[in-house]
């Protein structure tokens, strides 16, 4: 497995024509995407920070998997109230402008960190998702975050209450850590699989 990034773009008119069955990787600012998609692909490639807020524009790279090739998109974080005024008022329409006009987009994954409470702004993320990508085709997985916090024994019924807060089947949720192979790899299957397969890949 080889991933290339391709471009950073701040507005939809410049986004990348891939052709390419995508990948996107949304959550709170901090919740671990960057951290989550290098992780996956064993790259470090895109930029992480402790700093919240830091990725402002959307990262796109290109994966050769064994089983074909394919498009990730690392998204800006939300619910940063500490960001300046202007960066949060850019957030919205780059992520709108993003699940309106990415045709291509079969698989958007919401992270969300397993030790928070689900708050308005995830909810109302999720009602866009809906709209946008399910509406579609895509599908929308719900990935717990940051799961080597929390002892094994919490980890679980972390990821259920997250999925009953948010209204979504159990098939449809995923632990994840960084440090944690066995997750990593459930989770990359089922994209892969999702994104790959003949039924959904239609690029
Ligand atoms: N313990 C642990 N820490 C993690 C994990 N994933 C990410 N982190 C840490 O969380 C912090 C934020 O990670 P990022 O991947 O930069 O988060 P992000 O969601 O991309 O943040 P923004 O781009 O600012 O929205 C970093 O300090 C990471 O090291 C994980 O699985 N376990
Ligand atoms: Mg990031």
């Amino acid at each position: 497995m080889r991933t290339e990034f391709i471009t950073s773009a701040a507005k939809a008119d410049t986004f990348p024509s891939l052709g390419l069955p995508e990948v996107a990787f949304i959550g709170r600012s901090n919740v671990g995407k960057s951290s989550l998609l290098n992780a996956l692909v064993g790259a470090k490639i895109a930029r992480t920070s402790r700093t919240p807020g830091r990725t402002q524009l959307v990262n796109f790279f290109e994966v050769y998997a064994r089983d074909g090739r394919y498009a990730l998109a690392d998204l800006p974080g939300y619910g940063f109230a500490q960001a300046p005024k202007a960066v949060r008022a850019a957030w919205a329409p780059l992520i709108e402008g993003y699940l309106e006009s990415r045709k291509t987009l079969k698989v958007a994954l919401l992270l969300m960190d397993l030790r928070r409470e689900v708050e308005e702004d995830d909810t109302e993320l999720l009602e866009w998702l809906k709209v946008h990508v399910e509406a579609r085709g895509g599908r929308v997985l719900i990935v717990g975050t940051k799961a080597d916090k929390l002892s094994k024994a919490h980890r679980k019924p972390a990821l259920q209450k997250l999925g009953q807060a948010l209204a979504r089947p159990p098939q449809d949720l995923f632990l994840a850590s960084t440090e944690d192979r066995e997750m990593l790899r459930t989770l990359r299957d089922r994209v892969e699989d999702l994104l790959l397969s003949s039924e959904t890949s239609t690029y």
